[in-house]
């Protein structure tokens, strides 16, 4: 895995996490996107070479939901970087990790990405993403 690409942060409202955000980093949210099969909105930040995606639920199927019930707001996920997806997921696949998809699925800001569960990875949702 090469570096760490952006770290997911769960919020309830994201008009006011987006005014908030861009007050702390002092810089604008680059991009808002919905991601229907995920159930989320998203919204983006540059933060020097660092990535920041905002994610609220769109409906109450919605794993960001089901999280901000149980646990509130708060670092959902942590994305890596890789060059060849499918070959990372075989890899993992292979040492008995559980991968919360068999395909990779089309995620926001051009990417590929695949969920390794978090009790595999000591309580941290950890996600896959490959450039499109
Ligand atoms: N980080 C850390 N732990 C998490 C977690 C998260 N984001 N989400 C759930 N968990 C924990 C739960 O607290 C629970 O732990 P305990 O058993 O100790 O209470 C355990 O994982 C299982 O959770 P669950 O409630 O039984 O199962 P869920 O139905 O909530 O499913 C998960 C959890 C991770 C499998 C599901 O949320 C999932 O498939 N996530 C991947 C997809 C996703 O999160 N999409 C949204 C982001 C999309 C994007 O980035 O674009």
């Amino acid at each position: 895995m090469d570096k760490i690409e952006h770290l997911g942060i769960a919020v309830k409202d994201l008009n006011q996490a987006i005014s908030n955000y861009e007050m702390l980093l002092g810089t604008p949210c680059y991009k808002q996107e919905d991601v229907p099969s995920q159930g989320v909105r998203t919204a983006f930040f540059q933060s020097g070479p660092n990535k920041v995606e905002l994610l609220a639920a769109t409906d109450e199927n919605s794993p960001i939901f089901k999280f901000l019930e149980k646990k509130g707001e708060g670092i959902h996920h942590v994305a890596f970087a890789v060059d060849d997806i499918l070959k990372e997921m075989q890899r993992l696949k292979k040492e008995g990790y559980r991968l919360l998809s068999d395909h990779p699925s089309p995620g926001a800001d051009g990417k590929l990405i695949c969920f390794v569960h978090p009790k595999d990875s000591n309580g941290v949702l950890m996600e896959l993403c490959q450039d499109i």
